[in-house]
């Protein structure tokens, strides 16, 4: 059967594009998360004037219109009547007639879980985005949609096919500190879904009902908004994971602890009621270690509430001891983690954070080390860009340091993000790319990426501002890529150059413009960022502009050494030591410390000129 036959059964539409401005084609199409395979051939179709949609029967409501909303949002508008003169968009899943020139078997015989192709043909005036399921047909549509913006309309011929090597993509909402805002949660949610990112777990550490008050149920305000929540993750294709902390007063034995995990059920309950279908109990920083009780919780809820319900995800949890160094001493499994392991059952999926609570990264023989303890595949809870342990710092750097063998082998990896939701967007979009494709992952052009995609015109000052802030460091947490490497290695040859004597014009050349480029990225972002994302990080603005004109007196300062003008010297020290005097404690504010901060120190350090 010709598939336009079918069409008249199906759900037409014309859609007009509005003329704008044709910006010159770019044929990279960097598109995030980078899609498995990308065969662009000769020829480009111009979706210029309009176009007709047919959409397969298995096509819902919620895609069309989302579909409807893409085409919008790059310009075009609907109309009521089809015009086979129009180029044709098809959208559909394997469970639909196809068009004729895509055999099921073209399509491949095997799909993979959430994959989908996009097929461009400018002879026949046709593309098809077909999905292996509605999640497929969902990303097809968000890839579809960064083609469509990226080419202004003009899409190359082409193929597109895709599909994630980890299936579980998400953002665990698990910090210390202020909880997002309901707004905050249905705009990740949208952010989400346009990064296929699929799971996000509801377990912010301040919600009291979430952890000390978790036998109570949530009052009506907060009910109404879970369910919001719950419904728009539904449209974004993310399964919204609801947890519970109970560890800090759960009783677990006797009469008492019995009637503590019947709370805990009916408080699931409730929410599966509203459309939740997966679930967490976290057992993470508290005092009780009784690993053998915890498991036997996780147990009971796992038999009496996962199993009783249809539809219902493998339950996740997070033990006491969740990162290799606490859960191994001396080479041998601590009693908890034995037991804990020992009594769980194996359908439960349990999350740790990789050798530390916040680390270098994760290799496959660590992440080995661990499944064999749990005798399970474990899911990774990854603790950047998450800041709550070193409040004064924002994290703005890519994802790194999972091997993407580790990567491919993981069932879930989810990350765990800072309380200021929109900053949080560069890395999560890296960690999306990442978990999509871990093989292909280039962590500074997925960074690039991410930032030029939400930034826009003032993409180019936030790559310089999020340069200088992205490694997480304390006594115990060691996460991220350096603080601006570049910039350190022309102070680095500077010193080495001043020392030896040698002619360093052109390194302190190097550095005023590092400086100025930093000192004009502050001023525009204080004034161009939109209003929430300049409030989640003025301090870190003004301190970086601060710590840019003190850098330039330090640079003159030294000029004025190498060139032995002991007056004029003298006159940067005094102004350069009351820029320091004037920068905030580093307790309260911190960006770029090894660097931009610290070479204050250094050059008031180098061979002052005393005589
Ligand atoms: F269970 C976990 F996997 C986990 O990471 N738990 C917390 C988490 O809520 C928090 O956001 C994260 C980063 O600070 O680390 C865990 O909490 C800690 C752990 C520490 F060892 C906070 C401070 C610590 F010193």
């Amino acid at each position: 059967m010709h598939w336009k036959s079918i069409a008249g059964g199906l759900f037409v539409l014309c859609i007009f594009f509005m003329t704008g401005d044709v910006k010159a084609m770019d044929t990279t199409f960097s598109l995030q998360p980078s899609p498995q395979s990308f065969i662009i051939q000769d020829g480009t179709l111009t979706l210029g004037k309009a176009v007709q949609l047919v959409f397969g029967k298995s096509v819902d409501d919620d895609t069309k219109n989302r579909f409807i909303g893409i085409l919008e949002e790059n310009g075009m508008k609907g109309c009521k009547q089809a015009d086979i003169e129009y180029p044709t968009i098809y959208l559909g899943t394997r469970f639909d007639l196809l068009p004729e020139n895509i055999s099921h078997q073209q399509m491949g015989e095997y799909f993979p879980e959430q994959g989908y192709k996009i097929l461009i043909n400018d002879k026949l005036k046709q593309v098809s985005l077909v999905g292996n399921d509605q999640d497929g047909l969902f990303y097809a549509m968000q890839t579809f949609s960064q083609l469509l913006t990226k080419s202004s309309g003009k899409v190359p011929n082409g193929e597109i096919c895709d599909y994630p090597i980890i299936k579980k993509r998400g953002v665990i909402e698990g910090f210390y500190g202020k909880p997002w805002t309901q707004k905050d949660r249905l705009d990740q949610f949208r952010f989400y879904g346009e990064q296929k990112i699929n799971t996000y777990i509801y377990a912010p550490k301040d919600d009291p009902y979430h952890r000390e008050k978790w036998r109570e149920p949530y009052p009506k305000v907060e009910m109404q908004q879970l369910q919001e929540l719950i419904t728009a993750a539904e449209k974004n294709h993310v399964d919204f994971i609801f947890a519970l902390s109970p560890g800090l007063n759960m009783v677990f034995d006797g009469k008492a602890g019995e009637q503590d995990l019947q709370l805990l059920l009916n408080k699931f309950e409730l929410l599966y009621n509203m459309g939740v279908h997966s679930f967490a109990v976290y057992f993470d920083d508290i005092k009780n270690k009784d690993g053998a009780k915890q498991a036997y919780v996780l147990n009971e809820v796992n038999k009496r509430f996962v199993k009783k319900h249809e539809n219902i995800n493998p339950l996740l949890t997070v033990p006491t001891e969740y990162y290799t160094a606490d859960m191994i001493q001396n080479n041998h499994v601590k009693s908890y983690t034995a037991d804990f392991s020992k009594n769980l059952s194996k359908d439960i999926v349990v999350m740790y954070t990789g050798e530390g609570v916040v680390c270098e990264g994760i290799s496959s023989e660590a992440l080995q080390k661990v499944e064999d303890i749990y005798k399970r595949k474990v899911a990774v809870w990854w603790n950047y860009p998450v800041s709550d342990y070193l409040k004064s710092k924002l994290a703005l750097g890519p994802i790194t340091g999972i091997d993407d063998k580790a990567g491919a082998n993981l069932q879930m990896f989810i990350m765990n993000p800072m309380e200021y939701a929109n900053l949080s967007k560069i890395t999560l979009a890296t960690g999306a790319d990442y978990a999509w494709n871990p093989k292909q992952y280039d962590y500074n052009k997925a960074w690039q990426q991410a930032i030029a995609a939400q930034y826009g015109k003032q993409a180019e000052a936030m790559e310089i501002f999020a340069y200088h802030s992205r490694r997480m460091e304390n006594s115990w947490a060691h996460v991220g890529l350096a603080d601006a490497p570049s910039v350190r290695k022309h102070m680095d040859t500077l010193f080495q150059k001043l020392q030896t004597g040698q002619d360093c014009s052109f390194d302190i050349n190097l550095l005023q413009q590092d400086f100025f480029d930093m000192k004009t990225a502050s001023e525009n972002l204080q004034t161009q960022l939109p209003k929430q994302d300049k409030e989640e990080c003025l301090p870190q603005l003004k301190l970086f502009e601060q710590l840019a004109e003190a850098d330039l007196t330090a640079l003159q300062m030294l000029e004025a050494n190498c060139n032995e003008q002991k007056f004029l010297y003298q006159k940067y020290r005094a102004d350069l030591l009351t820029k320091k005097k004037n920068l905030p404690p580093e307790t309260v504010v911190q960006i770029s410390e090894k660097v931009a901060r610290s070479f204050i120190d250094e050059a008031l350090a180098y061979k002052p000129i005393t005589k």
